[in-house]
């Protein structure tokens, strides 16, 4: 059986997750606190750089997210994920590599000022700022008429976008004026795979002390 091995408030684990859960697939959830126990030997002999999320499939084990999503895609290609006209794909993977590449290190700053670890930098925020309405204006034109990234069926990009793209309002970026965009969140937030994996303010609340308790150790 499929086992995954997570923690609920990482964007990298939710993404798999959701795209078990959009697969139809049977899986079991092994969830990690990552207050240490990342480092077992038992967890590192299947993910040798101690992260979440990592996958076990009988007797193979995968880490890095978009590499398991792959994998997902073509072990159990039901549920589709992925389109496969060229220039859909292409879109797909494209959007999928600007949310890695150019979104996810521009909402660090953002995210660490959530956690408690204070404001970014204003040079750092302006630059962080400027990029996401690349970014947004990019989405808002790929998008066009289409429900999702791939077409009218949920793909890859709208699972690996679709965690991050949603925070952006939480974190003083405001979204609305990129309708398409706006409009495409509001869509994946109301699907169950969604639903389901949504973190809830409780667990925010105890990343935050961990996080916290975690700097203080370390002054
Ligand atoms: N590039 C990796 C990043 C994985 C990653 O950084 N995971 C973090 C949580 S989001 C983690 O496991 N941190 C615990 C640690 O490094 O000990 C992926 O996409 O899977």
């Amino acid at each position: 059986m499929l086992k995954l091995y997570h923690q609920p408030l990482s964007p990298n684990s939710r993404r798999v997750w959701i795209a078990l859960l959009e697969k139809e697939l049977t899986f079991e959830l092994i969830a990690l606190k990552l207050d240490g126990d990342q480092f077992t030997p038992e967890f590192m002999a299947i993910s040798p750089f101690h992260h979440i999320p990592a996958l076990v499939d009988d007797d193979f084990s995968i880490v890095e997210s978009q590499a398991i999503l792959d994998y997902l895609e073509a072990k159990y290609p039901e549920h589709a994920l992925q389109p496969k006209d060229p220039k859909s794909l292409g879109i797909v993977q494209m959007v999928r590599m600007v949310t890695i590449n150019e979104l996810s290190p521009a909402m660090s700053p953002f995210v660490g000022q959530m956690m408690g670890m204070g404001a970014p930098d204003p040079e750092k925020a302006e630059q962080s700022k400027q990029k996401f309405a690349i970014i947004l204006q990019l989405f808002d034109r790929l998008l066009g008429d289409n429900a999702f990234f791939g077409g009218e069926q949920v793909s890859l990009a709208d699972i690996t976008a679709g965690v991050s793209i949603p925070w952006l309002p939480k974190l003083g970026i405001p979204i609305d004026s990129y309708t398409r965009v706006q409009a495409w969140c509001d869509r994946l937030q109301s699907r169950p795979a969604w639903q389901a994996t949504q973190p809830t303010p409780e667990m925010l609340a105890q990343l935050k002390a961990m996080m916290q308790a975690r700097m203080a150790k370390a002054q």
